[in-house]
């Protein structure tokens, strides 16, 4: 296996291969069948471009050749950075193929993410937009390319400068032997905790098992149409069952560059959408706008995940909109706990459903790391064939992250009913949840610490009527008044995305801090409020 990923011990791994969950199936498969059996069907479809699954199919191998012509092997790290978009899938499935392993990179990402995640995964290629939301991804792949000396070949999707482009990687097919199911498949994007984003390795029987399970489960057929409005390189848009999991029944996948109304509405309305994926941030917009765009999406069901959703917004939400609503808990580290479309409204509109797996492990402990009573409040653990054993190349974070049986402590408060759903009551890892975009508390404390002006911070959630929450920094200073402006200026210079950038600033003369002498940032939140 990859070295740095931690596989599932052996007995595990025996067991869901007993049960038919890994069935020896590789994301290189996809796409093969349909377009064998179907080619002429759309594989992948924009506002403007539509791709058939034997032409996916062909630039795929074609793409996958001239990566090999390049030198690119099995097992290197590949980081792409690319907006939603053929090409985005094309490279992925020519990856699978190849048995390099993608790292997803979110486009909002900058030099602070990017440069970690190349020198992090000790990348050979780098692969980006040239120009995307003003910004020039080339300068950054320049500076990145300075200081990461395993990166070998940037590649861009457009103008690429001194770099390659990517239109260009393509090359007679070679003969591969194709992946090994128990390999990594492609690594993810944590919502992370710790000053520095995690991967996560998702191995190719794990990650098929969920796309073939969460099209099951959700009813999701080559007859449908899975549209993608968040970027698809997250969890939710790529796999569950997300454009993958099209791709894999021979289904459109439609792509849109953002949930705005006036890109997702038409798509919809053309393309036939049965299935997409929403934070809850946008259901507001989109309840308000569908009726100016006359849409009709009585035959849309709508996955709402990432983020706290208040139960009568799910409610009225479905009423507006004239869909079918369906609750998702999921994580970029495996389990997905969902309501399924033919379950009762009031079941779909309050809890988060039930886990995808019948050996999905679900416990909810109490500080004390027993379980609590069914029903009653507690941090949720889990374990499963497709909940991740270990972060990649983490092994000290990993030794707190899990417990000494494996099971993944994910920092979610949960109640775990009896009838087997669950309800999500909170979290208490320090992240803010902005919109469904998660914002590592610490990360941002670090960058801020570095300012001449912060004597100390801490970055706290609060409420916001949009997103759900913000990120509101509280600082110490040290001499002189830092500005938000100022602060928001400097963590920009220093490379980080943007939604990481702080929301708002208070300036304290020092923190609270609980008995045993941590900063206390409830009660920093509270004095917020
Ligand atoms: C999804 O994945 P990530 O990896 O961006 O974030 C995972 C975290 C969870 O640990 C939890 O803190 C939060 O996001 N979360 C929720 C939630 N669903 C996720 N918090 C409250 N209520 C919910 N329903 O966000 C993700 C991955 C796949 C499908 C859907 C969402």
């Amino acid at each position: 296996m990859l070295t740095g990923a931690v596989p599932w011990p052996a007995e595990f791994a025996e067991r869901y291969r007993r049960a038919g969950y890994w069935t020896g199936e590789t994301l290189a498969d996809l796409l093969r069948e349909p377009a064998r059996t179907a080619g002429d069907r759309p594989a992948v479809v924009t506002l403007r471009q539509r791709v058939s699954y034997a032409e996916l199919d062909a630039w795929a191998d074609e793409l996958c050749g001239g990566l090999w012509r390049l030198g690119l092997r099995a097992g290197d790290r590949v980081v792409v950075q690319l907006p939603n978009g053929p090409d985005f899938l094309a490279l992925l499935v020519a990856l699978f193929r190849l048995g390099a392993v993608p790292v997803l990179a979110l486009p909002a990402h900058r030099l602070a993410e990017i440069g970690y995640l190349c020198a992090h995964t000790g990348a050979t290629a780098l692969v980006i937009p040239d120009v995307l939301a003003r910004f020039d991804h080339r300068e950054l792949a320049r500076e990145v390319s300075a200081t990461v000396p395993e990166l070998r070949h940037v590649l861009v999707a457009g103008a690429p400068g001194e770099f390659t482009a990517l239109a260009q990687v393509r090359a007679e097919p070679v003969d591969l032997p194709g992946p090994d199911p128990d390999e990594v498949a492609l690594l993810l994007l944590s919502g992370g905790t710790t000053g520095r984003p995690k991967l996560i390795p998702r191995t190719h029987n794990d990650y098929a098992y969920q796309l073939r399970t969460t099209a099951a489960e959700m009813g999701f057929d080559a007859s449908g149409a899975y549209l993608a409005a968040l970027p698809a390189a997250h969890n939710a848009a790529l796999g569950c069952p997300g454009v993958l999991g099209a791709l894999r029944v021979g289904a459109p996948a439609v792509l849109a560059a953002s949930p705005s109304p006036d890109e997702v509405f038409p798509l919809i309305a053309r393309e036939g959408v049965t299935l997409t994926t929403l934070m809850p941030a946008f259901l507001p917009l989109w309840m308000e706008t569908a009726p100016i765009f006359q849409a009709d999406l009585s035959k849309l069901t709508v996955e709402v995940g990432g983020a706290a959703l208040d139960p009568r917004l799910a409610a009225r939400a479905e009423e507006a909109l004239g869909c079918t609503l369906t609750r998702w808990f999921g994580m970029a580290e495996g389990l997905l706990s969902f309501t399924r479309p033919d379950e009762p409204a009031q079941f779909r509109h309050t809890t988060e459903g039930r886990p995808m797996s019948a050996d999905d492990e679900l416990r909810a402990v109490g500080e004390d790391g027993r379980d609590v009573p069914a029903g009653e409040v507690g941090e949720l653990l889990v374990r499963g064939p497709y909940t991740l054993r270990g972060y990649y190349r983490a092994e000290e974070h990993n030794r707190t992250a899990f417990t000494s049986d494996g099971f993944y402590r994910t920092g979610d408060l949960v109640r775990l009913l009896p009838d087997g759903a669950m309800v999500v009551e909170g979290r208490i890892k320090d992240v803010v949840n902005r919109g469904g975009e998660k914002v590592s508390a610490v990360e941002v404390e670090e960058h801020l610490r570095a300012h001449p002006k912060v004597a100390d911070v801490a970055v706290v959630a609060v409420p916001d009527p949009g997103l759900g929450e913000r990120s509101c920094a509280f600082v110490v200073a040290t001499d002189g008044e830092p500005a938000l402006s100022e602060l928001r200026g400097f963590l920009t210079e220093r490379g980080l995305a943007g939604y990481k950038l702080p929301d708002a600033l208070i300036l304290v003369e020092d923190f609270p801090y609980t008995p045993v002498g941590k900063v206390d940032k409830a009660a920093l939140r509270a004095s917020h409020e």
